[in-house]
């Protein structure tokens, strides 16, 4: 079905915002005012844009160490990520958590993670969660393509299976896990024989296409609003920077493949289509880039105005087992 033209312009003005905002990410960490790792999900940004699209603020999500795109596409507020990321006492975390800890309870974001494949089980427990209370909601868990190849993976699709959980598992298969291959580490090359083998209701899609990703994730999250979860979406994408932001960590996948890759830009192909099919003109284009910067511009200004956490304060609302 065709969309109409608020959501597309919608689409388009959160991918935007998405690039726009690890863009400056990306300036900030090399100029040296961000602490912590930051992992950028520049090309990816259709993912957690067509999905997100489908979700309100009862419906929770969990995310991965590249979290800053589900975020935003979540409705987190920008200020308070950037803050998070300076380390600044206005953040998300007070600045004591970082890029990779970003969570907002009161718009369905349940958090970032940096260990990987530890988001599963704690959507699993979302899912769990929107099933007792019976009002329609779903989980939905955001996780790499390394994932899969933790224990807790096949526990969370597991339990999903038996339970019937209303989970979108949306697996976002960039092709590696920092510089390992998929094809190397994992044993099942087609990911979606996995959910198959747990009878998981499953799809493998073009990840860097919005509309695909939008209407593929809006089906699978109406069979979950109906109880006819769960479901796992494969889409296949690339990230167009090194595994973290850093001057020490190499990228050692080939060049031409990263390249090859940015040919396919996500942000710019959908761009072309608004242009191509007159939804909007150059000049549309301009102002909704002029507005976005400006938003960013804010959180920056935000962050950099903001205190650090106070020295007294290190133990305070540090939790450790
Ligand atoms: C349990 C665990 N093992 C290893 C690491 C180190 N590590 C961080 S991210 C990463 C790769 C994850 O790859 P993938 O899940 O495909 O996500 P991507 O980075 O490609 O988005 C690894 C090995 C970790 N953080 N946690
Ligand atoms: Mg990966």
């Amino acid at each position: 079905m065709a969309l109409n033209k608020q959501t597309l312009i919608d689409l388009y003005t959160t991918m935007l915002t998405i690039r726009r905002f690890e863009e400056r990410a990306y300036k900030e960490f090399f100029a040296g005012n961000l602490v912590g790792f930051v992992h950028s999900y520049i090309g990816q940004e259709a993912i957690a844009t067509g999905v997100c699209a489908h979700l309100t603020k009862e419906d929770r999500i969990v995310s991965n160490h590249r979290g800053h795109g589900h975020c935003i596409a979540k409705g987190a507020d920008m200020k308070r990520m950037m803050a998070e990321i300076y380390g600044k006492k206005t953040g998300y975390c007070k600045g004591k958590g970082g890029s990779m800890h970003i969570a907002d309870f009161s718009i369905g974001m349940l958090g970032a993670d940096g260990i990987v494949g530890a988001g599963l089980p704690i959507a699993s427990g979302a899912a769990i969660a929107a099933q007792l209370e019976k009002k329609g909601n779903v989980a939905v868990v955001f996780f790499g393509d390394g994932a899969c190849n933790e224990g807790e993976f096949h526990e969370a699709l597991n339990l999903a299976g038996i339970y019937k959980l209303p989970l979108l598992f949306v697996c976002e298969n960039n092709h590696y896990g920092v510089n390992t291959a998929a094809s190397y580490a994992m044993s099942a090359k087609d990911i979606t024989r996995i959910p198959e083998a747990y009878h998981i209701k499953n799809r493998s899609v073009y990840g860097n296409d919005v509309e695909i990703v939008h209407q593929a994730a809006g089906e699978a999250v109406a069979l979950l609003r109906k109880g006819e979860g769960p479901y796992f979406l494969e889409c296949m994408t690339y990230r167009w920077h090194k595994h973290f932001l850093s001057m020490a960590l190499e990228d050692l996948r080939p060049t031409e493949e990263v390249e090859a890759w940015k040919k396919k830009c996500p942000v710019a192909a959908f761009e072309a289509k608004l242009l191509q099919q007159g939804i909007l003109s150059r000049s549309d284009l301009e102002s909704i880039n002029k507005k976005v910067l400006a938003k960013i511009d804010e959180a920056v200004a935000f962050a950099v105005e903001s205190p650090y956490p106070a020295p007294e304060d290190a133990l305070n609302d540090v939790y450790s087992a």
